[in-house]
């Protein structure tokens, strides 16, 4: 492996956003699983990460060429902040990526809408996108791109910067042939990923549905399991499940204040048992199902009534899109339901919480859950799963065997999150293991996700891709270098 330039990284959600307030300017680090994934990595390595700047205080706090370093009290890499109108966000961001990739990579063909204005949108801003990245990038710099939402760069990038290392990390599934090619440019979507080095995917089974989608668009492709030689280029495609901080994360569950505070807690809730859910308000996270399984629990199992709550956490998320809000309004009613059906005046069945919550309370929520429920219908990996058995000492998980995390965390209650009954019934399981039992249990998953941490992730991919990279330079340095200070407006 050769020593490479500085790391490019192009990702839709910047990592920090700074929106205005009554109070001033606040910067937010957002929810979600590539943020909380590759921040660390970024922090380490140093870079530039270039993303839609979202924040409605991004542009002052950003130079006129939207550059600004971050995290703001330990700078560590540059931030370079691409500008979006209101028409783009629309089509590219809620249009393209999120109404018709999200859902067909997902399975949900039917909730696809597919317009041609989102699919010329999309081509404009992957267009921008590319700009910025030539501006950025030297001729050794590898350059990787995140996500369903810049299938276009990697070939794009090509004219300008032919031999530079281009890696591409699809955070989804990839659906099957069958699925993907309802999209009407779904070989317009297959080319431009072929402009990439590397292409990589959560799990075998995904890049294996890509491989074939590419054989069947382009039957001239040299396709083998986990290469295709195509136009001149090599493109290799492999499995890399993404894992969390572990050690960040048992620091933190480890902190006295916080087993304080989540002592405290538990000791507030007079019950004898807690299940926890935490996902993004996303039809495709099972929540729905979820909760109708606890309602059958209580049914079936009338002695836990009054001395079980569950605790669901759903993050607001992309509720421009009508799919979503009318999800969040079926969801509503029935806790509602649910509660009013089994609730009594000192109990309270399911706690609904549906606001973005502090991550330090997420913590505190896994470490005094005895079961957390992870049950989407269908998910790239999921990084509750290995977040709850990292934090929790004594808990269980049950986990959807569609949830990309099941291949590695097989050891947890796996349930089909179709199958009301059988979630019920894991539930029941879940309560009724011993304290040796769940610490055996939790012990076995947490040695899992510890040995594929975040960063064995990335020293895979990257060994794989054959990028090193340097401890990134002091702040200092590279402020020399040509990056300007931001211009921080502060009241
Ligand atoms: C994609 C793929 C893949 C959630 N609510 C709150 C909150 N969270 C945090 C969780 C976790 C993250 O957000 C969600 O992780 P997921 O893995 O479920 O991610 P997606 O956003 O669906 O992301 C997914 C991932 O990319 C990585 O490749 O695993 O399959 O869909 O970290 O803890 N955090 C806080 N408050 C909340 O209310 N602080």
């Amino acid at each position: 492996m050769t020593a490479s330039g500085r790391l490019i990284v192009v990702s839709n959600r910047e990592p920090y956003i700074h929106e205005r307030n009554k109070k001033g300017i606040r910067c937010k680090v957002p929810i979600g699983g590539l943020v909380t994934a590759l921040d660390p990595v970024m922090q380490k390595a140093g870079g530039v990460w270039i993303a839609w700047g979202s924040g409605s205080a991004d542009a002052e706090t950003a130079d006129e060429r939207g550059r600004l370093m971050v995290p703001e009290n330990d700078p560590r890499y540059t931030l370079r902040r691409i500008w979006l109108d209101p028409k783009e966000i629309n089509e590219y961001y809620y249009g393209f990526s999120n109404r018709i990739i999200w859902p067909v990579c997902h399975l949900f063909q039917e909730k696809a809408r597919l317009e041609t204005e989102y699919w010329e949108t999309y081509k404009e801003v992957n267009h921008r996108f590319m700009e910025a990245v030539v501006e950025e990038a030297g001729a050794d710099d590898p350059i990787w791109i995140q996500d369903v939402h810049f299938a276009l760069l990697p070939s794009a990038l090509r004219e300008d910067l032919p031999n530079n290392n281009i890696a591409l990390f699809w955070h989804i599934p990839f659906p099957p042939w069958e699925t993907f090619s309802c999209i009407p440019w779904r070989k317009e979507i297959l080319g431009g990923l072929l402009g990439a080095n590397l292409l990589g995917f959560h799990t075998a089974s995904y890049a294996a549905n890509f491989l074939n989608s590419v054989r069947k668009e382009f039957p001239e492709a040299q396709v083998s399991a986990s290469a295709i030689r195509y136009d001149g280029r090599t493109t290799r495609v492999r499995p890399y499940p993404i894992g969390i901080d572990y050690a960040g994360y048992r620091a933190l569950s480890e902190k006295e204040s916080l087993k304080r505070r989540a002592n405290q807690l538990r000791s507030k809730m007079h019950v004898q048992h807690i299940i926890v859910g935490v996902d993004r308000l996303d039809y495709t996270k099972g929540i729905m199902n979820r909760l109708l399984a606890f309602e059958r629990f209580l049914e079936t199992h009338p002695k836990f009534i009054g001395k079980v709550s569950f605790i669901q956490v759903a993050s607001p998320t992309r509720s421009a899109i009508t799919e979503y809000r009318d999800m969040k309004r079926e969801i509503e009613e029935n806790v509602g339901r649910i509660n009013g059906r089994f609730q009594q005046p000192q109990w309270t069945p399911i706690i609904y919480i549906n606001r973005s919550v502090p991550g330090d309370e997420i913590m505190m929520l896994y470490r005094i859950a005895d079961v957390a429920m992870v049950t989407p219908i269908i998910d790239g990996m999921n990084l509750v799963a290995k977040e709850y058995v990292t934090v929790n000492d004594n808990g269980v998980l049950i986990l959807s065997e569609f949830a990309g995390a099941s291949e590695e965390m097989n050891q947890a209650i796996i349930v089909n999150p179709y199958d009301v009954d059988s979630m019920s019934a894991a539930i029941k399981k879940a309560l009724s293991m011993t304290s040796e039992e769940r610490a055996r249990h939790i012990a076995l998953l947490r040695g899992i996700v510890k040995e594929h941490d975040i960063f064995w992730w990335l020293n895979t991919f990257l060994e794989d891709w054959g990028v090193e990279l340097g401890e990134g330079e002091p702040a200092e340095l590279r402020l020399m270098a040509g990056t300007e200070p931001s211009r921080r407006s502060r009241p």
